[in-house]
């Protein structure tokens, strides 16, 4: 039997490269081994104020470009969070069993709180419950997602292993999987905040659609600094990050790019990482425009994933429900 990955993305605009090396690359390449499941959180983006028209494009505008990326529906389950009702009735009953305390220490919360103090509603606070009934549901081994969401992976550990213990056998308790490498691509306007696809900072991000012209843009305008050496050192951070893109985007190893960036300036290093990220964009460009409009397409490629998927959270939903004493 294989173990099986679950993750999932929020629909929340444009698709970033912190995204990509972070998360979705990692996707790509686990699904050939692992019995993976994805899944494009909606009910997570409306934690955040959405636009009801807009959010219903980007759901279908991240299907698109996951495929795009190489989620291939022969090796992975796409589907879309609000299409299975057992993820928020799953996290009513996690809700219960999450002491107050424990969410309060959520740093995700605070940050997006501090960010947008005008909408600071209970589902935002209650975010980490239904992305742990995401998880759970599906008996998951191993989650890959970046560096920022461990603490909520912690909480996910922790309230299904109490649930287990008060309640008897019902989740298994998952492992985060988190590349060395990636797992924190910083902001190019500020690299010591993270690469965030809600940022609406201009020069902040490069999504995956960007234009060649915008790419070599928004690189070239990339913080680095003073020193004249190009070496990763952490300490150096708007550097550092571009070392890390582009040790990402090129499969190369450290001292190879130290070598071939010996007695060069940030010029050089600036245009090949712009022409690495193009290269390996382009092609995702192209499939996404081909696929986009194929709406029978990905209404397919979604029903077969909910299909398969939902009676693994059905028959999760049912054991907690009757272990608890509901019905
Ligand atoms: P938002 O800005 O709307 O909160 P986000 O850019 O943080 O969105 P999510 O949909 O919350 O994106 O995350 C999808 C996946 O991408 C998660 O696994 C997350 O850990 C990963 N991820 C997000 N930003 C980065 C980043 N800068 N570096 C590496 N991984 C990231
Ligand atoms: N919270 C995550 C998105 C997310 C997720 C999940 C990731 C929702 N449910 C389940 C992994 C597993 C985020 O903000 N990046």
């Amino acid at each position: 039997m294989k173990q099986r990955v679950f993750s999932g993305i929020q629909p929340t605009g444009k698709i970033t490269i912190g995204n990509y090396l972070g998360a979705v690359k990692n996707w790509v390449y686990l699904q050939e081994k692992y019995d993976s499941i994805f899944c494009v959180v909606n009910s997570h983006a409306i934690t955040t104020k959405q636009d009801p028209y807009l959010l219903r494009e980007q759901t279908y505008d991240m299907v698109a470009i996951l495929l795009a990326c190489g989620i291939d529906p022969k090796h992975s389950s796409l589907f879309i969070q609000s299409e299975i009702d057992t993820h928020p009735a799953l996290s009513w009953i996690l809700n219960c069993n999450i002491p107050m305390g424990e969410m309060e220490r959520m740093t995700q919360f605070k940050d997006k709180a501090q960010k947008n103090p005008k909408n600071i509603n209970v589902g935002l606070f209650d975010y980490p419950a239904l992305m742990a009934s995401d998880i759970l549901l599906y008996q998951t081994d191993l989650v890959p997602v970046g560096e920022d969401q461990k603490q909520h992976l912690e909480l996910t550990r922790n309230v299904a292993q109490r649930f287990n213990r008060d309640f008897g056998e019902c989740f298994k308790i998952p492992e985060p999987l988190i590349a060395k490498s990636g797992a924190r691509i910083m902001g190019l306007d500020d690299p010591t905040s993270k690469m965030s696809k809600s940022s609406t900072a201009q020069n902040h991000a490069i999504f995956l659609l960007d234009t060649p012209k915008e790419i070599e843009q928004k690189i070239k305008k990339a913080t680095t600094d003073s020193h004249s050496s190009i070496v990763f050192d952490p300490d150096r951070k708007g550097v550092y990050n571009l070392l890390c893109i582009y040790e990402l985007f090129t499969q190369k190893s450290r001292e190879e790019i130290e070598t071939e960036f010996i007695d060069q300036g940030y010029g050089v290093l600036k245009k090949r990482i712009a022409e690495a990220i193009i290269s390996t964009l382009s092609p995702i460009q192209e499939e996404y425009l081909k696929i986009r409009h194929q709406i029978d397409y990905l209404a397919e490629v979604l029903n077969q994933g909910r299909e398969k998927v939902q009676p693994i959270a059905e028959s999760t939903y049912k054991k907690a429900k009757e272990l608890v004493g509901l019905i």
